[in-house]
């Protein structure tokens, strides 16, 4: 039996990978079952919903087990006790990260917009058939992660996927799909400012410190205009309770590209520079793996 586990704080693709990645391994004669390390967003609630497909269990621990990973590949973001598991396969489109295994595995990281558009190829490639469920899952996770291909992070392979994968989910508006999707991504109606900053929040280990960015996805900035210093006070909590050099989150609007960068931390200092009248923005900026972080990581040098 063979776990496939997304990353810590799970998002859309995180999700949905796991799903397909079990449907992959059942396709291939092998016992596997989908579980997750937190709560599920409103985002992959209303794709789950879409696609009528159950909420893989939540389960934290995979020591003594065999394992997949789907859409990561760092330690920082892995179940805590994977040193005591062993990883089989990696499904991913994330730079490599730390991990380490004990025998050979199979690896599968393209730079591609989301790890369902490498699962895609991988049913493809092995000739199994993609059920309209899986198509939806899969296809849901794509406009995700690639904002409804906005994204500098979306390739062709991305697009050719949805593509492909919306005649098998037999949708046919595929215009108003994407608009439902990020209806539901933007959503954050009556969410605190620590489930703000913990709703997408990972963790990099940097020069021999631990930072963590997160990030929220918004239909216009104004959204959070009265949550701006609980959104400050939480990345100062968090910084201080956690010993972490710096805290961010990225404050995105998907309609401009636009970003609002709240910060705090020991190396708070390294990014006054770009502040204009007390806030920062970085301009065209949706990604925070091929933008954000990049920069961040530049500048905290
Ligand atoms: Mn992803």
């Amino acid at each position: 039996m063979i776990l496939v586990v997304g990353h810590k704080n799970p998002d859309s693709d995180s999700i949905c990978s796991a799903l397909v990645a079990t449907e992959l391994l059942t396709a291939r004669g092998v016992e596997a079952k989908p579980i997750r390390q937190g709560e599920i967003n409103r985002e992959t609630q209303h794709i789950l919903e879409v696609a009528d497909a159950q909420v893989p269990e939540l389960r934290t621990s995979v020591a003594g087990e065999k394992i997949w990973l789907v859409d990561y590949s760092d330690l920082a973001q892995a179940p805590d006790d994977v040193a005591d598991a062993e990883i089989l396969g990696i499904v991913d489109h994330h730079r490599l990260g730390d991990v380490m295994t004990v025998n050979p595995m199979e690896a599968w990281i393209w730079p591609v917009g989301c790890t369902n558009t490498v699962l895609f190829n991988m049913f493809k490639i092995e000739g199994h058939e993609i059920k309209p469920q899986i198509a939806k899952l899969m296809m849901s996770a794509i406009l995700s992660d690639t904002v409804g291909f906005a994204s500098p992070t979306c390739t062709q392979k991305d697009k050719d996927a949805v593509a492909e994968l919306a005649e098998i989910a037999g949708v046919t508006d595929l215009d108003t799909f994407i608009k439902d999707l990020l209806i539901a991504k933007t959503d954050i109606e009556g969410l605190s400012a620590a489930e703000l900053v913990e709703k997408d929040l990972k963790g990099y280990p940097f020069n021999g410190r631990d930072v963590v960015v997160g990030q929220v996805e918004l239909a216009t900035l104004e959204q959070v205009d009265d949550m701006i210093e609980a959104l400050e006070a939480d990345l100062e909590r968090r910084c201080a309770e956690q010993g972490l050099a710096f805290a961010a989150v990225m404050l995105t609007d998907i309609t401009t590209a636009q970003t609002r960068l709240l910060y705090k931390g020991e190396w708070a200092d390294k990014l006054v520079k770009h502040e204009k009248d007390g806030v920062l923005m970085m301009e065209n900026t949706l990604s925070r793996k091929k933008q954000g972080w990049p920069w961040l990581q530049a500048e905290l040098a």
